[in-house]
């Protein structure tokens, strides 16, 4: 049986991951950190009882910020493949955590390659690093495609590009089977609540169901290539399968606005929005109403504004990938579309919001976390 090891296991890309090699028939270990609340909400579904013989799924206490750590695990595990997707993820936090983001981002990435290297496992172990569009920041070609030049605007992005690099050198210096997945932005309803996608559809759901007035937005402008994590996590596998290791752009190809993801979010509610003024004076008000998705709203409501809080010190305004070689070298391609992800992620918020709607309606307190 192989034996896979993912760092971020609890995160998105882990759990669809996980799922996705254990029917592979893989055995799955994933590094889990200590928290002062359970955080295994995403793969408790697959969790299995340490208890009982041949486990398929086996967790491990565990952070990038140890090496210590991630020695004594790569040593007891000697994983076939290790999928590094443990990350402070979030663009924006990375201003206000800048050190951290970069001791666990860009160091992890090295405490983790030396582990395997220190464990002598440098020509057994395959290592997949989850890398970003957001290495491309301030565009300097369009599409992005393996060969655009490189210009992070984040200390998120200046750590993943030390990450990018050292995952490169070790392939060049050791001979290690090691590459990045340079990924676009991939949500599911899986997606952390903070990124813009989710904050979107859970917002306009609990505001559909009552349990909140108004969306506050960053910049409304930008522009994102979309996919869905189920169809990457497909691709981080097929990378490490390959007969030499190369980095790939993982990408749909296809460019949104913030702005039309709120809109296809809405209409999935059944509103019709109308955006009125510019800049951080910009609001979209409520045109009509259909269905039974929304009976909180009504036409005339302002259901989203611009905070200026959510702009970023230096944004990053638009990103499009070429997976052209992911298609033509692997024959990948991605299968759901950005519009029906939307709509995919806005029924499962509101099954929560009506949940929380019946709940708080039969006078039950109803806790919703609106900090963003
Ligand atoms: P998430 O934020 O959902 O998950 C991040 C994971 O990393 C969580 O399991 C988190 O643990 C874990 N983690 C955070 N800090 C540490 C640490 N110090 N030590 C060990 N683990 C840690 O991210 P995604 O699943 O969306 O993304 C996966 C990877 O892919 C990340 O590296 C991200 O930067 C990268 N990426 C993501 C893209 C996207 O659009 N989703 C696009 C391109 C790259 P906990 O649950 O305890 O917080
Ligand atoms: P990003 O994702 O920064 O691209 O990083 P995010 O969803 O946070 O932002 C996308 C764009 O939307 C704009 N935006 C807002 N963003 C957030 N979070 N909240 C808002 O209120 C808001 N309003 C507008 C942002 O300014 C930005 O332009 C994600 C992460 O998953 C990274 O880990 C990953 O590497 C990249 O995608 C590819």
């Amino acid at each position: 049986m192989k034996k896979a090891l993912i760092t971020g296991v609890t995160g998105q890309d882990g759990s669809y991951l996980a799922e996705f090699l254990l029917g592979k028939g893989y055995q799955v270990h994933g590094i889990k950190r200590r928290g002062s609340l359970f955080n295994t909400q995403r793969v408790d579904h697959i969790y299995e009882d340490p208890h009982v013989e041949n486990q398929h799924f086996v967790l491990h206490y565990g952070d990038l910020t140890d090496s210590t750590n991630l020695i004594r695990i790569i040593q007891e595990v000697q994983p076939d493949e290790v999928y590094n997707l443990g990350a402070q993820s979030h663009v924006a936090v990375s201003f206000e955590s800048p050190e951290y983001t970069a001791d666990v981002d860009a160091m992890g990435t090295l405490r983790l390659l030396e582990a395997i290297r220190i464990c002598g496992l440098e020509k057994k172990t395959r290592f997949y690093q989850a890398s970003t569009s957001e290495l491309y920041g301030l565009v300097q070609e369009t599409p992005q495609k393996e060969t655009t030049p490189f210009y992070p605007r984040s200390p998120y992005a200046v750590a993943k590009l030390y990450a990018y690099w050292i995952t490169v050198n070790y392939r060049e210096a050791y001979g290690m089977y090691a590459c990045n997945g340079i990924l676009f932005n991939h949500e599911s309803p899986r997606r952390g609540e903070t990124f813009v996608t989710r904050k979107i559809t859970r917002g306009l759901a609990n505001i559909a169901q009552g349990l909140e007035d108004c969306l506050y937005m960053g910049n409304m402008d930008a522009l994102r290539d979309w996919g869905h994590a189920k169809d990457y996590v497909r691709m981080q596998w097929m990378m490490l399968q390959q007969d030499h290791p190369e980095d790939f752009v993982i990408a749909t190809g296809t460019q949104y606005s913030v702005r039309q993801f709120i809109e296809w979010s809405a209409v999935e509610l059944g509103i019709t929005l109308r955006f009125e003024g510019v800049g951080v004076e910009e609001k979209a008000v409520v045109d009509s109403v259909s269905g039974d998705k929304a009976p909180a709203v009504k036409r005339g409501d302002v259901i989203v504004r611009v905070d200026p809080r959510y702009f970023r010190p230096a944004e990053v305004e638009t990103l499009l990938g070429d997976p052209s070689q992911a298609k033509h070298k692997l024959g990948w391609e991605p299968e759901i579309t950005t519009e029906a992800m939307c709509a995919e992620m806005v029924t499962e918020d509101l099954k929560v919001a009506q949940r929380h709607a019946f709940l708080k309606a039969n006078g039950h307190h109803v806790s919703i976390s609106v900090e963003n």
